[in-house]
């Protein structure tokens, strides 16, 4: 087949709402959105360890500590899944692990803040994990094969996540005054935060018009952070906590809460680097990439030996 009808072919999937597969022709734009796009998320799978793997050894108990070490495990399997679907675009996780420390790709904005008490576990769980999965499901329906494929299984253990935050949370509204205290601070933290993961507004995101067209995204990223919204308000209120923006109503006309502007400033600035913890977690990856790099050595020995 000719290029043209190479095309028409591609054209014709993505059409019919069918997967595209790796040894399918692609045009090159559609393979760099991907690779962009999968790799930034695997990324912010890996970096998204460490906010929550610093409390890890401060656990309240064996129980939260147990549900902790796993969530962060799950985090770093989901890093695997993703990279494994990048390397079928061509790519190989060596080369992505170097663009990440050396600043070249991004990872999710929400992972440069700081985790400064134990509430902040809880809602994580709660804004962030339920924030990933209402973007991340509709990826399940992505046009690109092993993308869609790896999103199936990261949004069922996303869904554990989002419930072992609100849980850890619902304990901690039912506790003392001081615990309370402390889940509406950090829920004052996070909230603008978790609006940010959806990107910027429809009006200011390049990608996502292409992206849409085709069937990598779905939906828009205001959509998105709209569904998040009504979703979250009924939950709020169940824990008893406020929701920090004072434009936040139900609007009976749209059929969906109104909100303030997330300060797009501060996420231009938290994305071009100059986030609260943006060195740090970049300096903290590099140095487990140089403390890794012995057993990468004798893992390629090893591999030789048996060739
Ligand atoms: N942070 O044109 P758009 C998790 C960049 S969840 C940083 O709208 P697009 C689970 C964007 O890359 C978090 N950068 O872009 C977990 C682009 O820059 P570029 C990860 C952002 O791609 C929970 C530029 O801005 N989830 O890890 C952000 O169409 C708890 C223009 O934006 C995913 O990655 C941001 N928030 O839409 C782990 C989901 N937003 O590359 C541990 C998959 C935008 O042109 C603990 N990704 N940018 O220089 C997506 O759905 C999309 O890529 C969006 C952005 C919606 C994030």
């Amino acid at each position: 087949m000719n290029e043209t009808a190479l095309a028409a072919d591609f054209d014709a999937t993505i059409a019919a709402d069918q997967r595209v597969e790796p040894r399918d022709w692609m045009p090159e734009a559609y393979r760099k959105t991907l690779i962009r796009q999968i790799a930034q998320h695997a990324h912010s799978e890996i970096i998204g360890m460490q906010p929550e793997g610093n409390w890890i050894l401060r656990a309240p108990s064996l129980r939260r500590k147990a549900i902790l070490l796993a969530k962060v495990q799950d985090e770093a399997g989901h890093g695997m899944y993703l990279y494994a679907a990048a390397e079928t675009l061509g790519v190989d996780r060596e080369e992505l692990t170097e663009k990440l420390i050396s600043a070249k790709q991004k990872y999710s904005s929400i992972f440069n803040y700081p985790t400064l008490s134990y509430a902040d576990i809880g809602v994580i769980g709660w804004l962030v994990d339920g924030a990933a999965i209402c973007n991340q499901v509709p990826l399940c329906r992505c046009s690109y094969g092993p993308y869609a494929r790896a999103m199936i299984r990261i949004c069922k253990e996303e869904s554990f996540h989002q419930r072992q935050g609100y849980e850890l949370l619902l304990a901690m509204v039912n506790g003392t005054d001081a615990q309370r205290e402390m889940v509406q601070e950090s829920v004052n933290r996070w909230w603008w935060p978790s609006l940010m993961m959806f990107g910027p507004a429809d009006g200011a995101s390049p990608n996502t018009q292409q992206s849409m067209a085709w069937g990598i995204k779905r939906h828009t990223n205001d959509e998105l952070r709209q569904r998040f919204v009504d979703m979250t308000v009924p939950q709020a209120e169940a824990l008893g906590v406020t929701l920090p923006d004072p434009d936040l109503r139900w609007n009976p006309q749209r059929q969906a809460h109104d909100f303030g502007e997330p300060d797009w400033e501060e996420f231009a600035a938290v994305i071009a680097g100059s986030g609260p913890c943006n060195a740090q977690r970049l300096e903290h990856r590099r140095r487990a990439h140089d403390d890794g790099a012995w057993v990468r050595e004798a893992a390629q020995a090893y591999a030789e030996k048996h060739r």
